[in-house]
């Protein structure tokens, strides 16, 4: 028995040595296993120079001792002359305007407040490796850059590289409640802790701010677009400057959602008509006091006239009027408002699609310059797959910024592996027909195509207080995915996985192509054992968890039918011109391509068509059976990507592995679950049997429906 206990702790001891928990994310740095670079970064990291002091470089040191410890084993040594002992030069390009070239100069200036060059650099005779921005803030990216570059194997010390964000603010949405629950939140509790601050600050914060700025992330929104007004009381205000003031040097701006009620909630107005003289003054004095906390506030995020937010509707003004107030209250400080588009009301249209485009096209040209439009990425909700929003291309006149969804409320939530980055990819991608016949969705949001010079790329949070703070420790990749999409639309979802999994796993070949194959497949095949075919909104009700194409009462566009349409004739929901014409929205080169059911992508047929059962699809099967086959292949999908991890027992350590294996395997079972549901369901309709090439759906439809998960994370607060 002793002897068991000795083994048994032994054990223990062992594999907690080499335990990972995921706290470190795609910062933990393994070690530099390739001869010639590890030769070359420790040359490097024998002498580091600053040229000027900044609060950021403190940051910098701190980041380059961790690295240095944990790639090489040492500690970097910093140099307190510039010539002598250093091999690598650090600072602003006024800092070190005195050994640079005028030429490099002009470069460097090119690259605006956020850019970076690093590469060599000959001065009397020696070569330095520099590493200089405009700002601090730039030589920080800039060495963030670096390390990603030696932990993925790229760095050359010879290359010249530079870079500069292709999106002015690139942000983090929190939809954290001041209760500390998280609204669409499935890791854990938010990590503001409101009641401890301002007093304590929790290590955390600061672990935050450098993950975002490892990314080039640069503004967070704290709080829940269903906002509580008293977020903007003197009281939190001290607590959101705390925050500010550890964020600012990681070049990270705070900004907060402003309830469009709170001259009435907080200010004892009897109104928040936003043309009233005194609701104007509220405004202006709120924001006032706010900049005398934080110098660099970013702005306010609104929701308004939403699901039930207060907004102008109610006082008879548009939302132009509405949001325009508030932007001037921001505008001699130099902050911005950020209008969310996604609006729906059930007098305007039918089709909840179109409403956007109805209420905010009209708008075009009315907007304050220091605001922008924040738009999902499509017009219902964050689905699987949908088509890009109509608004992107229909306001030429305003600026538009882009939402996505880190948290996956309808992407397996986090018991489930699926990697966004494809799905942002291919929204960027969309071609849009509209401002310029070449434009694209992410030339829009960039400015490349629009002209617009305040850009935005938004995502709505997916961390919280879990230990690897993102509840699957593999959707800390969709956190790194969103942050260097939101810095290059352009980048493919493939670099991207490649760079989080090398520096996330390590280098290890057989893991890293096994976790990106997995990563790179993962989205597909959720929607395809999800919402195929450009079916969508068939979810649990409210915790949207699972599958609920049954699910009726309240709202018609709250429910399944809704979308789905279903009857004994066929499935979908026809929003060509004879139907919702919500496809008219779209360039006419959209227009006539979508209207025709054998032209439109066949990843949106449901979506625009309404057809029967028996269509032949491109494949030559039956719509019906194409609606079978797609269920199952995604099931197989998540099997493969089951069977692969299994396969990496012994090339990741214990605590990642297990946590994942466990999750795939829930993964597994839930993606039976949604094939085995809707494809029994929608048998009701189409009366036909399953196609013989799949397995035969299991389990009992009314069972299905039965069941209830009271226990399920991320519900909307009661208040
Ligand atoms: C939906 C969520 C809801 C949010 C809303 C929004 O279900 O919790 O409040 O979006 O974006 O996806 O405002």
């Amino acid at each position: 028995m002793k002897y068991l206990l000795i083994l048994f702790l032994s054990i223990s001891v062992a594999s907690s040595a080499r335990a990972n928990d995921g706290y470190g994310l795609w910062l933990d740095y393994s070690p530099v296993e390739n001869s010639q670079l590890k030769q070359d970064v420790s040359q490097l990291f024998t002498g580091f120079y600053f040229f000027g002091k900044s609060p950021t470089y403190e940051i910098i040191r701190d980041e380059l001792e961790v690295a240095g410890q944990k790639m090489l084993g040492s500690s970097p040594v910093f140099s307190t002359e510039r010539l002598a002992q250093t091999q690598v030069w650090l600072g602003t390009r006024d800092e070190l305007s005195q050994v640079l070239g005028l030429q490099t100069q002009a470069q460097i200036r090119e690259l605006g407040e956020d850019g970076y060059w690093r590469g060599p650099i000959v001065f009397q005779g020696k070569t330095y490796y520099a590493i200089i921005g405009n700002r601090s803030i730039g030589v920080l990216y800039g060495v963030f850059d670096w390390l990603r570059s030696i932990q993925t194997d790229t760095f050359d010390p010879k290359t010249e590289n530079s870079e500069s964000p292709k999106v002015k603010l690139r942000m983090l949405n929190h939809w954290d409640n001041l209760d500390g629950t998280v609204e669409r939140g499935y890791a854990g509790f938010s990590i503001w802790n409101w009641h401890k601050l301002p007093g304590y600050i929790d290590r955390r914060y600061i672990d935050y701010a450098r993950a975002n700025a490892s990314l080039g992330i640069n503004a967070v929104s704290l709080t829940n677009v269903n906002a509580n007004a008293r977020i903007l009381t003197t009281d939190f205000m001290k607590k959101a400057r705390v925050l500010a003031d550890l964020f600012r040097p990681y070049g990270i701006r705070v900004f907060l959602t402003a309830r469009f009620s709170a001259p009435i909630e907080i200010g004892g107005l009897k109104t928040a008509d936003p043309l009233d003289p005194g609701v104007i003054d509220f405004w202006k004095k709120k924001t006032d006091e706010m900049y005398s906390f934080i110098p660099d506030f970013g702005g306010y995020l609104v929701k308004a006239n939403s699901e039930g937010q207060p907004g102008p509707h109610e006082y008879g003004r548009d939302h132009a009027q509405g949001a325009n107030v508030l932007a001037d209250a921001l505008a001699p400080h130099g902050g911005v408002v950020i209008w969310r588009a996604f609006v729906y009301s059930h007098e305007l249209d039918e089709d909840r699609h179109k409403h956007a485009n109805l209420e905010f096209g009209p708008l075009d040209g009315k907007f304050r310059e220091n605001l922008i439009i924040q738009v999902k990425n499509g017009a219902i909700d964050f689905m699987p797959r949908e088509p890009f929003h109509p608004l992107f291309g229909a306001m030429p006149k305003t600026n538009l910024g882009m939402e996505f969804q880190i948290t996956q409320e309808y992407l397996g939530q986090a018991t489930q592996l699926v990697y966004l980055a494809p799905m942002w990819e291919e929204v960027f991608g969309s071609k849009t027909y509209r401002p310029i016949p070449a434009s694209r969705v992410g030339g829009i949001v960039d400015g490349t195509d629009s002209g617009q010079k305040l850009t935005l790329v938004a995502g709505v949070s997916n961390i919280g207080t879990d230990r690897n703070w993102t509840g699957h420790m593999m959707a800390q990749s969709n956190w790194y995915a969103f942050g260097r999409l939101a810095w290059n639309p352009d980048l493919s979802s493939e670099e991207i996985a490649d760079e989080w999994v090398k520096m996330t796993f390590g280098q290890d070949p057989k893991a890293f192509a096994a976790i990106k194959e997995m990563l790179l497949e993962s989205r597909e095949a959720a929607v395809n054992y999800m919402m195929p075919l450009g079916l969508h909104h068939i979810m649990g009700w409210d915790h949207h968890y699972g599958p609920g194409p049954w699910v009726t009462g309240g709202r018609p566009d709250w429910t399944a039918p809704y979308y789905h349409q279903a009857d004994s004739l066929g499935i979908g929901f026809d929003r060509t011109a004879s139907g919702s014409d919500a496809l008219g929205q779209y360039a006419p080169e959209i227009v006539k391509a979508w209207s025709d059911p054998t032209q439109i992508p066949e990843k949106y047929l449901l979506w625009f068509h309404h057809l029967p059962w028996d269509f032949e699809l491109h494949s030559g099967r039956t719509l019906w059976d194409e609606i079978g086959l797609h269920y199952d292949t995604g099931v197989k999908t998540a099997r493969k990507m089951e069977e692969t991890w299994n396969s990496l027992e012994s090339e990741i350590d214990p605590e990642r592995f297990e946590h994942v294996r466990q999750l795939l395997a829930i993964q597994v079972q839930e993606a039976e679950w949604w094939r085995n549901a809707c494809l029994l369901y929608f048998q009701t309709f189409a009366k036909r049997p399953f196609p013989a090439e799949i397995e035969q759906p299991t389990g009992d439809l009314e069972d299905y429906k039965k069941r209830s998960f009271p226990t399920a994370p991320g519900i909307k607060p009661k208040w």
